[in-house]
């Protein structure tokens, strides 16, 4: 959208280039639901986003690309731009991203859960046999992925994972993931949220290794009511279980076209993310809002 070079465009998110270092990373209002990106998009849905983001980004305190919420300097941003930019785009370090995904497990849940139902795969190797879906793991794992052509992750093996990184890189983000994993658990757990598992991209920046991408954000981990949680049974996912399951009160295969979703379905949405936002950050989003 702005006059700015456009660099990459993911699903709901897009970059662009400001200069040599540094990128605009942009959480717009699209929201994907079983993989298809959905006709309308949900109001805000890129703010909340991206206030998780600035939220965790502050709290952890570890080395990460954010630089700035301020486009004022931002030349090729005009005035509309910025305000309809405003909340939801970050000034960021353009960083050398590292091609794995870091993904952190506190909860046997999604593909992990499959393929442990399936006779064990990549994210299962290092479990003991006899859990049950959704069961608490007996400590965090780290099960990392690659993107795929697909564009779906594709999970794989500590060794694989070894061979691509070597062994200080893997064992650096490693650490990073699981300490950043375990911190962040603890906050929402005080909240009464599960932090289920998570997702982290890093890169190299001037030679040092840093947190890119969205950071803990309802998009990038899986976030239950701690109230809802029952081991052995499928767990509503905080912000897309409703627009889930009106899809599906409408019968639509989850293949394209999705169908539209009415006025009320949409205000239906934007509330639970809304929510979400005050539940995992402890804070207001019309707070955020007004100090964005
Ligand atoms: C992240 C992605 C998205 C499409 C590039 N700080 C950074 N430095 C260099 N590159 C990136 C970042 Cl965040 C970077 N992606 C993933 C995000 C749309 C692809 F919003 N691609």
């Amino acid at each position: 959208m702005p006059a700015l070079p456009h660099l990459a465009s993911g699903k709901v998110r897009e970059i662009y280039e400001i200069d040599a270092d540094r990128l605009l990373f942009v959480a717009t209002d699209r929201i994907s639901a079983y993989d298809v990106i959905l006709t309308q998009p949900i109001p805000d849905k890129g703010r909340v986003l991206t206030g998780v983001s600035l939220h965790f980004f502050d709290l952890l305190d570890t080395p990460n690309h954010f630089l700035s919420t301020d486009l004022s300097a931002i030349e090729g941003v005009d005035d509309r731009e910025r305000e309809e930019l405003a909340g939801r785009a970050m000034v960021v370090r353009r960083a050398e991203v590292i091609p794995i995904e870091c993904v952190v497990r506190g909860y046997l849940y999604g593909s992990s859960w499959k393929e442990y139902q399936a006779g064990g795969g990549p994210t299962t190797e290092h479990l003991p046999p006899g859990l049950k879906m959704a069961d608490k793991l007996p400590e965090p794992i780290f099960t990392p992925a690659t993107k795929a052509q697909s564009g779906h992750d594709e999970n794989i093996t500590e060794d694989q994972t070894r061979q691509i990184l070597g062994d200080d890189l893997y064992e650096e983000l490693r650490r990073r993931s699981l300490d950043i994993y375990s911190r962040a658990s603890d906050y929402a757990a005080e909240r009464g949220v599960i932090l289920a598992d998570t997702k982290f991209e890093f890169g190299h920046a001037d030679g040092e290794l840093v947190l890119i991408d969205e950071v803990l954000t309802p998009d990038s981990s899986r976030y239950w009511p701690a109230d809802e949680w029952q081991p052995g049974h499928p767990v509503p996912s905080f912000d897309k279980q409703y627009v889930r399951d009106w899809l599906d009160s409408t019968g639509w295969d989850h293949e394209p076209p999705p169908p539209d979703l009415p006025d009320d379905v949409v205000a239906g949405t934007r509330a639970r993310y809304v929510d979400a936002y005050a539940k995992i950050t402890g804070r207001s989003f019309t707070d955020y809002l007004a100090g964005r």
